[in-house]
């Protein structure tokens, strides 16, 4: 049995909002049928731009762990992500075609946008490899706990919308995250306090900014 880390704390701590962005009206509509497809073809075209510009924050992560990291294998944790995540743009494009969201000129939206500033904010060589690392972990496993939620038993998916969400809701992305927050929890056990302050508050930011993707796609101002 794993020791409660920092990360079961801080969850538990802010459950509310926790659950708020893994439990959003949006993945609960794709969970119990009655999801609108164009807000899907919305989530779609949007977070298509959201996973380009990850990309480059994954790879800072990466430069991190190279730098600071004292263990070898948080590089490779990281390394598979990114490989992945070279996967999910082919597959976001071919998604697209057959949903006939055209790429190409997606507006992005605010809250998206204030988003992708957020991670541009974290790619600076300054801010503390245990803060950006909370920040992916946060990241991904928000989209792992949202899409897991739909392919549970008792869930009425639609069949149009089961690839998607077993993008996330895998049992592989599942143990990526779990991957990810054993190296967390490893950092912030060694972080000073006010870093932890610091990757406590990036934690709360993430969760703010991935219920405000979910509202832009639901419909939401
Ligand atoms: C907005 N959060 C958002 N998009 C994603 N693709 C992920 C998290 C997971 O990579």
């Amino acid at each position: 049995v794993e020791k409660n880390g920092v990360i079961d704390r801080w969850v538990k701590k802010h459950l509310v909002l926790y659950t708020g962005a893994t439990r959003h009206p949006f993945i609960l509509s794709i969970r119990d049928g009655t999801i609108d497809f164009s807000s899907f073809k919305r989530w779609l075209g949007q977070d298509y731009i959201f996973v380009r510009e990850f990309v480059p924050f994954a790879a800072s992560v990466l430069l991190k762990a190279s730098k600071n990291s004292d263990d070898n294998s948080d590089m490779e944790v990281i390394l598979s992500g990114l490989a992945s995540l070279s996967d999910e743009i082919s597959w976001f494009k071919q998604e697209a075609a057959k949903w006939d969201v055209p790429l190409s000129d997606v507006v992005v939206h605010k809250s998206n946008q204030n988003y992708c500033r957020f991670l541009e904010s974290l790619m600076l060589p300054a801010v503390e490899y245990s803060v950006v690392f909370t920040a992916l972990w946060a990241i991904e496993t928000v989209y792992q706990e949202s899409f897991s939620h739909c392919l549970e038993d008792g869930s009425k998916t639609p069949p149009e919308l089961l690839e998607a969400c077993k993008r996330w809701g895998s049992e592989g992305f599942g143990e990526f995250c779990r991957s990810l927050k054993k190296i967390v929890n490893r950092c912030l056990e060694k972080a000073p306090d006010e870093e932890l302050k610091k990757a406590e508050v990036t934690f709360l930011h993430v969760l703010e900014l991935e219920i405000e993707f979910w509202d832009m796609s639901h419909g939401g101002p």
